[in-house]
């Protein structure tokens, strides 16, 4: 997309934009930004404002008591506050500009779309924006057990994946290979599971202490991003028993495993010890974690009985509702009776009854994360150096052209909590491959997920795209350049 940029060249797109070409506003080294409302939450919001106009315009408006932008967050104004938490209206004018929100979670969102609207020039087009998004679960999901991301790595990515207005960050925290976060009263999980050689294929080791862990989620928090922390069982946790062999009835050693194959390791369903350790786990994952989800997996337990798995949900489930949290698992959890508040999340390529139709009817909300469509780690294309492809090629258009509300009979929108795009670690080696699968398909979700269907356009949303090119080279982002956008 060439300059000069419309009032609207956002993504994801906004729900209303009214143009005005006559009322364009040019920040200069003059221009000042106000906070008015609340300081606190609103402060961060514009400093990072203020960051992200100086690294696209080359000028860095001052913060200042009276402004020529100005953020408001107003809880009281019953416009806004129909906008829902992370609504806003953005006013841009000849004389000035004006976010305003009713809570600092559209403030922060609005700001994404103010910085997104600025030119080289400081110029930024003239109407108004009134902006509100379709689903309330907008994700990202990094795999820390196959490939483990440090915490600075971690921040970078959500710093990135917040211009896309994505809220939650989903953390794959164990699997069979690793096991990535410091559990009081079982050391060896991250001891010998989070130890050398960890990653698939031996690559690298790494966990993160629950200090480590409290500071992402508090960085998340800061910029409006929820972590959802995943402890996968009852399969997937070759890693823990590798730790600790009781957990698989065992008395001698078990050998780890760093080959990628998925299904073969369970938990027993049977045993005391299974409980005691996933009430250990849940209690400090819950403890850690601010947020009110807890994903506990359920994936893929092909090593565990139909009878055991049911066991296995009916002791681990309540646990999750003791300590306060609200359980997420992948849609095999659809399979046993489900609590109403309990949210699947779905990411089967065919249409079949797992019984996800069946928990929407009682009330469950869906998290969509169909896997030819939003996994990250699928191929872009035949060529593509990373990357799986057991749910075919995924390119930018086929991660943009679908629907969630269509996507399963029996669940539409009303069922429906969000969209999330997993980013699966088995082929990655560094946060360049992370942001190499992830950009720009990532993009393509989020608009999926905050935009009216009415508006999406994929012609148009190629050519908004294409502005990103330079932003990402600029951030040092390692995106993938997709053959099928004019990259600016
Ligand atoms: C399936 S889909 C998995 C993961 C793999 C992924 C690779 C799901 C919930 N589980 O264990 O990493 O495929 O694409």
């Amino acid at each position: 997309m060439k300059e000069p940029l419309q009032l609207g060249d956002v993504i994801p797109v906004p729900a209303q934009v009214h143009p005005d070409p006559d009322a364009d506003f040019t920040v200069t080294a003059d221009t000042s930004l106000a906070i008015r409302g609340l300081r606190d939450p609103v402060e961060g919001i514009a400093r990072r404002l203020v960051q992200a106009l100086a690294e696209r315009t080359g000028v860095r408006p001052r913060l200042a008591e009276d402004g020529d932008l100005a953020l408001c967050l107003d809880e009281t104004d019953a416009g806004l506050l129909r906008l829902g938490d992370e609504g806003y209206e953005l006013v841009i004018a000849q004389h000035g500009v004006t976010l305003r929100a009713a809570a600092p979670a559209g403030l922060s969102a609005g700001a994404q779309t103010l910085a997104q609207l600025a030119d080289r020039n400081g110029r930024l087009p003239g109407g108004r924006i009134v902006d509100r998004p379709r689903l309330p679960f907008r994700g990202a999901m990094l795999d820390l057990a196959r490939h483990f991301f440090t915490v600075d790595e971690i921040k970078r990515y959500i710093d990135e994946i917040v211009v896309f207005k994505i809220n939650h960050l989903h953390l794959h925290l164990t699997d069979d290979q690793g096991w990535r976060l410091e559990i009081p009263g079982w050391p060896r999980l991250t001891e010998v599971s989070g130890g050398a050689g960890t990653g698939v294929d031996g690559a690298g080791p790494g966990f993160l202490r629950a200090k480590e862990y409290a500071d992402v989620v508090a960085y998340a928090a800061e910029r409006f991003v929820t972590v959802v922390p995943e402890i996968d069982m009852p399969g997937h946790v070759h890693a823990a028993q590798v730790a600790y062999p009781e957990l698989a009835g065992r008395d001698e050693p078990i050998a780890p495993r760093t080959d990628t194959e998925v299904g073969y390791s369970s938990l027993l369903a049977g045993c005391d010890v299974t409980y005691a350790f996933a009430e250990d786990v849940i209690r400090e994952v819950a403890r850690l974690t601010p947020g009110p989800f807890l994903h506990i997996g359920g994936d893929e337990a092909q090593a565990t009985t139909r009878a055991d798995y049911q066991t296995f949900l009916s002791r681990v489930l309540p646990l999750v509702g003791k300590y306060g949290k609200r359980v997420v698992g992948w849609h095999e959890m659809a399979a046993v009776d489900l609590p109403e508040a309990a949210v699947v999340q779905y990411w089967r390529i065919e249409p079949a009854d797992d019984g996800v139709a069946r928990a929407a009817a009682r009330g469950s909300k869906v998290i969509m994360s169909p896997a030819d469509r939003t996994y990250l780690d699928m191929k872009y294309d035949p060529d593509c150096r990373l990357g799986l492809e057991w749910a075919g090629m995924l390119d930018v258009e086929r991660a943009y052209r679908w629907d969630p509300a269509e996507r399963l009979p029996g669940v539409g929108e009303e069922a429906l909590l969000g969209v999330e795009a997993p980013l699966w670690s088995e082929t990655l080696r560094s946060m360049a491959d992370a942001e190499f699968m992830t950009f720009p398909r990532l993009a393509a979700t989020a608009e999926v997920g905050w935009s009216p269907r009415a508006r999406r356009d994929w012609d148009s949303f190629r050519r908004r795209l294409a502005s990103f090119g330079p932003r990402w080279t600029a951030r040092g982002v390692a995106f993938h350049r997709a053959s099928a956008i004019d990259w600016n």
